[in-house]
């Protein structure tokens, strides 16, 4: 499996992977990946708590080598978090400190020095069919979705992205995001792995550090762009990079514009979901406007439905049949409907869903993104936003607001709840909690909201803000309407 997505065999002494101090030569690296797949005692997924560090970049390197799923777990998760995850996915070893939730059996971590017993062959057999990794991804409801990933779809989406962007091992690539998602660890480590191009992962991805790392190409989500623009210095420091490229969330145009003016870059701009990599992106060789997300990357084609005005609330649901011409808006830049795509990159299904799988395939193949956008006759696109307001986007994080509501909703003091995403200048939007109290709410309710989320699911997941209000707008079935909140 590892092969299909880097070569092991490939030699060097040089450093490929450096994590804030610690740092990996090629050989190293595959090294300790084989003796940690050597120490995996069972075929079955292995959970990797993904903080950022070198024995993390070992673990799923390991993992891929082994053939085994690799499941890898936010460092910030909560118990409840972690259980779900692990046994959704039927984790069978633990990689990493261990952690409240995460009862399995643990495997080592492989360290530099290579131990007397330790075999280069992996102890598992692999199952040829199995996922390469396991992302969990926040749904508008219940508890996150494993996607599948298979070592083919990410070597195609890796590919792809390569062509765009004239990757190559005489980049090095400079970030901080974390190693639990597509961004952070598929193409901020598999892609420089697979391209031979060093990685220096700054741990914390600030203005400082990445004035202070060396590369060529930098990756950032747009909060993180947002902040190196607001620290001049720092972002004049990029000027000696050859890209700068954001995604996970939309760019705002002011910073688009100013990290052009104080670096000299035009930043690539380019979108994706976890269960599709990145299908669209502006070129290195190309336009780059802000605002758009650029052209369908190689092997990937797009369709924008037109949907019916029905005002609804939801994601798109199967509303053509199979045979039915499927109605598109006209490409001029400025009428927009659902997203659709097909291509190579894409994911093999949620895990044990085969519901929520069926659900997001249209019934002629194509992928429902969930995402409002609009295409010009260049073919450049533009992410308009979410079909549904139940799916958050905050600092780059996809937040489901369900899974937040039924945190808070085994709260005593809470009898109903709405949660969604209000316009954030830093985070692009921030996670809000309406909440109908029972009674008077205490001084330390809202904190203690705040810290039952944080705790059960993730830090990162945490309302940032808490609003008691004595009702919550409904529509005459009943249904909440969010869009009246806020
Ligand atoms: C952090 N802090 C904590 C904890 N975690 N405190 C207590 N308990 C914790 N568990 C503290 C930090 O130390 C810091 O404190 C403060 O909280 C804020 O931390 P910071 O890192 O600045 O976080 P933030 O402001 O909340 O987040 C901004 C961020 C983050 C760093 C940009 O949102 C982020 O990493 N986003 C990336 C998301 C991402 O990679 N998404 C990709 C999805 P102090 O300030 O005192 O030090 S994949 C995807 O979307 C697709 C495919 C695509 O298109 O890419
Ligand atoms: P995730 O599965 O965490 O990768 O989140 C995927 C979602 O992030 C997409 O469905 C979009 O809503 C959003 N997204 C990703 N990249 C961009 C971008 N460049 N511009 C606007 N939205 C984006």
């Amino acid at each position: 499996m590892l092969t299909a997505l880097l070569d092991p065999e490939a030699p060097g002494d040089a450093v490929v992977v450096r994590v804030g101090e610690e740092t990996l030569s090629r050989r190293e690296l595959v090294d300790r990946a084989r003796r940690f797949a050597a120490g995996l005692s069972a075929p079955g997924p292995v959970a990797v708590l993904a903080e950022p560090t070198v024995p993390t970049v070992v673990a799923v390197v390991g993992g891929l080598l082994a053939g085994v799923p690799v499941v890898p777990v936010p460092p910030d998760a909560g118990p409840r978090e972690i259980a779900h995850v692990l046994a959704d996915s039927r984790a069978t070893c633990w990689a990493g400190p261990p952690r409240d939730g995460a009862d399995l059996p643990v495997v080592e971590p492989a360290g530099a020095e290579p131990t007397a017993t330790a075999s280069t062959a992996p102890a598992v057999s692999p199952d040829a069919g199995a996922p390469a990794l396991i992302l969990y991804t926040s749904g508008t409801t219940g508890d996150p979705k494993g996607v599948e990933l298979s070592a083919a779809s990410i070597a195609a989406g890796l590919d792809a992205l390569a062509e765009a962007w004239g990757w190559t091992s005489a980049d090095t690539l400079i970030h901080g995001l974390p190693l639990f998602h597509t961004h952070g660890l598929i193409l901020g480590v598999l892609g420089p792995l697979r391209f031979g191009s060093p990685l220096h992962h700054t741990v914390r991805p600030t203005p400082a550090r990445y004035a202070a790392a060396r590369g060529t190409v930098y990756f950032g989500v747009p909060t993180v762009w947002g902040r190196v623009v607001a620290d001049p210095p720092a972002a004049r420091a990029l000027t000696r990079a050859r890209l700068l490229v954001s995604g996970s969330a939309p760019l705002p145009a002011s910073v688009f514009r100013r990290l052009h003016a104080l670096t000299g870059h035009l930043p690539i701009e380019r979108y994706g979901m976890t269960e599709s990599m990145i299908t669209l992106s502006a070129r290195a060789d190309g336009e780059r406007r802000p605002g758009w997300v650029g052209l369908p990357v190689a092997g990937v084609e797009t369709r924008i439905r037109a949907e019916p005005e029905d005002g609804s609330d939801d994601e798109p649901e199967a509303r053509t049949a199979a045979s039915a011409p499927v109605a598109q808006v006209p490409a001029d830049g400025e009428s927009i409907g659902a997203l659709e795509v097909r291509g190579p990159m894409l994911f093999d299904g949620y895990l044990g869903r085969p519901d929520a799988t069926a659900e997001a395939w249209t019934e002629d193949g194509w992928f429902r993104t969930g995402d409002i956008a609009a295409r010009d006759a260049d073919g450049f696109h533009r992410i308009v936003g979410r079909a549904s307001t139940d799916l958050i986007k905050s600092g780059g994080y996809r937040i489901g607001s369900g899974e937040i509501e039924s945190v808070l909703l085994d709260h005593p003091d809470v009898a109903e709840v709405a949660v969604l995403g209000l316009p954030d200048a830093d985070l692009g939007q921030r996670v809000a909690a309406f909440v109908v109290p029972v009674g008077v709410p205490g001084d330390g309710l809202a904190d203690e909201l705040t810290g039952l989320v944080a705790e059960a699911l993730s830090w990162h997941k945490r309302p940032r803000e808490v609003r008691f209000v004595a009702e919550l707008p409904r529509n005459a079935m009943g249904k909440v309407q969010k869009k009246r909140l806020g």
